[in-house]
């Protein structure tokens, strides 16, 4: 009996023991909570695309416009030398991982055989009516490996009940069409120019519609996310994605992921009707995850022309925006638009290329892969978050701490002073934007010496500046909640630079 009682008291014990050890252990290897609002699989998986390519295509490459009326006649749509192939495989070589593709611009003609329209390359004299350019990209971009994406304008300058509850059936047609015929889709482009003159189907006129409501935006939307549910939506109001507020490339700095989209005079915010320029900058409390894309084209229109041939942005300008963009945590969407025979021209070829090279060559060898790091604090001092964790090439682990620590540091020490003149730092965004500022401090003579500081990191915040040489380098983190880094790197190089 005495031995029963002795066995079940030990039992007892031990199952204690474990349990408390358990909720040690769980204590330990659980993560920070998230720092609200937090992004959705899509956007996680659209912030790490990073670089993407436009591409504007339509009746306009041959009408020299960059806005077509909505009469021009389909027959002109003529590219002879039609090469999805080419397009994508351009687009995959310079290392964008997605393209878009203007399948509806404003005018209404279609890159696809609607069913819903005649005002579509079916009455052109390309591939006898008989071809599809969205099902030609689209299978271009799976064979390279790139994502596909689709824009279709709202507003539609050829369509005669445009403005009418009518075209809004039409429009969800054709977004019906798109979602369903071509694979998947990684991101819908709704642009923000909405309503005026036109020719809608010969009345010749100015429709102005009620951009907050004409469109239905909710459903939609809802639309778009039953049929493709890994997409993301983009317009100047989100809901996944917000315009940058500029056509310029640029972000600002800083560029949060986090914003609120506000209309016009306390209007309800809609694509068309926004305070967009808010855009640029985002917002640090913003109600919403909606990271920035920042689109622009590679040439001074969005169509090609062949006028502008000499004037395709060169290859520094081209890095200059990328720091500018990816480099303050928004997307580039880089327009490259095919020329009239249906193919990326050289010269943009060309640009792309040298382009890819430069950021090839700035980006191969990072320093802190050979550094030995020390941190402020390890959260639950467990080796999950340790401080190895943000030089391990693994964008799922990170270096965080104890909840309470929303100041910390990392120090990179090496065996023997190194060059760097750039860094790049990542958060790890499934706990959300959680860092408020970055420093970077230098040892020198004895002491630490800032040599950069700035707000915000989120994808990834890319620093350009002088050349330092040091043995030891030291990123300041603080911020809202503890934070939490996916990754640090330090690389030197030459990074060319230009005015054009
Ligand atoms: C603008 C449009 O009006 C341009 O034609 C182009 O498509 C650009 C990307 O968006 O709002």
């Amino acid at each position: 009996m005495i031995y029963t009682m002795i066995y079940k008291a030990k039992i007892i014990a031990l199952t204690m023991g474990c349990l408390f050890l358990i909720s040690c252990r769980t204590k330990q290897d659980t993560p920070p909570g998230p720092y609200e609002p937090v992004p959705s699989a899509a956007q996680i998986a659209w912030q790490r695309m990073e670089y993407c390519g436009f591409l504007h295509f339509s009746l306009n490459t041959f009408t020299g416009k960059e806005w077509g009326y909505g009469n021009e006649d389909p027959a002109l749509f003529n590219p002879v030398d039609f090469d999805a192939e080419q397009i994508a495989s351009v687009a995959k070589e310079a290392g964008m991982k997605g393209l878009i593709l203007t399948c509806k611009h404003h005018d209404g003609f279609c890159l696809w055989p609607s069913k819903f329209t005649e005002y579509s390359l079916k009455k052109s004299p390309w591939r006898n009516g008989k071809g599809d350019v969205v099902k030609e990209i689209s299978e271009a971009c799976a064979r390279n490996g790139l994502k596909f994406g689709v824009y279709i304008s709202p507003w539609d300058r050829n369509h005669r009940e445009y403005g009418k509850p009518a075209y809004l059936e039409y429009f969800r047609n054709q977004l019906r069409e798109l979602l369903t015929a071509y694979g998947p889709v990684f991101e819908v482009w709704f642009d923000g120019a909405n309503g005026g003159t036109g020719w809608y189907g010969g009345a010749d006129e100015e429709r102005i519609i009620d951009r907050t409501t004409y469109y239905n935006w909710q459903d939609t939307w809802a639309l778009v996310r039953r049929l493709q549910p890994g997409a993301v939506i983009f317009s100047d109001a989100g809901p996944d994605v917000r315009w940058i507020g500029n056509e310029s490339g640029i972000a600002g700095d800083p560029c949060w992921a986090r914003y609120t989209p506000h209309g016009p005079e306390g209007q309800i915010p809609a694509p068309g009707m926004t305070l967009y320029r808010e855009g640029e900058n985002g917002h640090r409390d913003g109600e919403f995850w909606m990271p920035a894309e920042a689109d622009v084209s590679i040439r001074p229109g969005w169509f090609w022309h062949e006028d502008q041939d000499t004037q395709v942005r060169s290859p520094e300008n081209l890095l200059d925006l990328y720091f500018k963009s990816v480099g303050r945590g928004a997307g580039l969407l880089l327009n490259i638009p095919p020329d009239n025979r249906g193919r990326i021209s050289d010269p943009d070829v060309k640009t792309l290329m040298k382009f890819k090279e430069y950021r090839e060559k700035l980006f191969e060898h990072d320093l802190a892969l050979h550094s030995e790091i020390t941190v402020s604090n390890v959260r639950g001092n467990s080796i999950l978050y340790g401080g190895s964790r943000i030089a391990d090439g693994n964008p799922e682990t990170f270096w965080t701490c104890d909840d309470d620590v929303t100041e910390a540091f990392v120090i990179l020490e090496f065996e023997r002073p190194v060059a760097f003149n750039l860094v790049r730092i990542r958060e790890y965004l499934p706990l959300g934007q959680r860092i408020d500022k970055w420093a970077i401090d230098v040892f020198f003579l004895n002491d630490w010496v800032e040599c950069a500081s700035g707000e915000s990191v989120g994808n990834q915040r890319l620093w350009a500046g002088d050349k330092q040489i040091t043995h030891k380098v030291r990123l300041r983190f603080s911020g809202a909640a503890c934070p939490a880094v996916t990754e640090v790197s330090l690389f030197y190089g030459e990074i060319p630079r230009t005015d054009k």
